[in-house]
């Protein structure tokens, strides 16, 4: 086992030196920052839709999305426990930080981890949940102690500490911010990633345990990190939640659904290669925007006129998405369209000037996703007229 030595609150030259000694592929960059996060997976109680309605419609659910919001026999309804990543303000994790306004959409996703090119970003992970669980980032540099994946890659002692940290422990990932996990020169001024836990990829996800990351090109930074060129930023995952792969499934099933007709509970089967409880199973998909369906997802606002850009990632599910913005445009990889396409965890950036004023739909064109909730509204506030 070799040791390690951790990285120190200066540039990234000091952290390239320390972290990756003799490699020549070894980015380096001596403006860089540390930008630290502390996140925690934390255990929640979590509303698919806390309006309690069709915020679509404007009225009650309707047959359909009463069937997946409502409990019944065999089925929980809207409220899951959950496992979610929070950020705190500081290592005791005793304080969490408040999510500002403009970032209230991003719902059950993790914190929004930014960072620019050259930069480092450390994240001080603590696990509250009841599982072993991780962070694996997408884009960003990292040796093994940092990856967050256990597999049979021939590393042992601390390059595996990252891989399933337990209940109650805490691991420091470090992720360095190479030029590769910048945008290209093609691309705008910021490139999307994310990250999640990857212990048990599927469970950990269902469980809830995914969230958004932006890199900024170097130089097109403000100082809080966000792209120079862009007013307004917003992420929407297109997060299809299979409850039945969640490590809670049998306790939110004891706890919120109402007995069957017919009891015992049919066993368990396999759907995809799969278990599957029996009855819940199709009913415990949610099809979610950022874990809210039907129209529950809120703080989806911008003023007309401004650079808008949208970031779009979608979950480790047997799935794909058709994201479909009613009332205006946007560019994807130099392309007009207003449909855009996600893979399993495929994450697109999506730039928008909006033109047209009003409260519009924005959701997925996969029709069993439309019929299962995944729909939201995004509101437009009209230019105010200059004298
Ligand atoms: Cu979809």
């Amino acid at each position: 086992m070799r040791s390690r030595t951790r990285v120190l609150p200066w540039s990234w030259l000091v952290v390239s030196m320390l972290l990756l000694p003799g490699c020549a592929a070894a980015p380096r960059n001596a403006a860089g920052v540390v930008r630290t996060y502390y996140v925690a997976a934390d255990e929640v109680d979590w509303d698919y839709a806390p309006g309690g309605a069709d915020g679509i419609t404007g009225r009650p659910f309707g047959a359909i999305a009463a069937h997946y919001m409502e409990p019944g026999p065999g089925r929980v309804g809207r409220v899951w426990h959950k496992a979610i990543y929070r950020e705190y303000t500081d290592s005791t994790f005793r304080t969490l930080k408040p999510r500002p306004p403009e970032w209230a959409h991003l719902g059950i996703l993790g914190p929004l981890i930014r960072a620019g090119v050259g930069d480092t970003i450390v994240v001080l992970f603590r696990n509250n949940a009841s599982f072993p669980a991780s962070m694996h980032p997408h884009g960003v540099f990292y040796q093994k102690d940092s990856e967050g994946a256990p597999y049979h890659d021939g590393t042992s002692g601390a390059d595996v500490a990252d891989d399933a940290v337990p209940t109650g422990g805490t691991h420091r990932y470090v992720w360095p911010v190479p030029e590769r996990a910048g945008p290209t020169a093609h691309e705008g001024s910021s490139a999307f990633w994310m990250y999640h836990s990857h212990v048990d990829d599927q469970a950990d996800v269902a469980a809830g345990l995914i969230g958004p990351m932006i890199i900024t090109a170097r130089g097109a930074a403000r100082a809080d990190g966000t792209p120079k060129d862009v007013d307004r930023e917003l992420v929407v995952g297109f997060l299809e939640f299979d409850e039945n792969n969640s490590p809670f499934f049998d306790a939110n099933y004891a706890r919120y659904a109402k007995p069957l007709p017919k009891a015992p509970k049919p066993p368990a089967d396999t759907v995809f290669g799969v278990l599957v409880q029996g009855p819940a199973m199709e009913s415990s998909f949610r099809e979610t925007m950022n874990g809210f369906s039907y129209g529950n997802l809120p703080g989806l606002t911008m003023k007309q006129g401004e650079r808008v850009r949208w970031y779009l990632m979608a979950t480790t599910d047997f799935e794909f998405h058709a994201p479909h913005w009613h009332g205006n445009v946007v560019t994807i990889a130099d392309m007009r369209t207003d449909v855009a396409s996600l893979t399993p965890m495929e994450m697109v950036t999506a730039d928008m000037v909006p033109d047209n004023p009003g409260t519009w739909l924005f959701h997925c064109h996969v029709a069993p996703h439309l019929r299962m909730g995944m729909q939201a509204l995004y509101t437009v506030l009209p230019k105010v007229a200059m004298r």
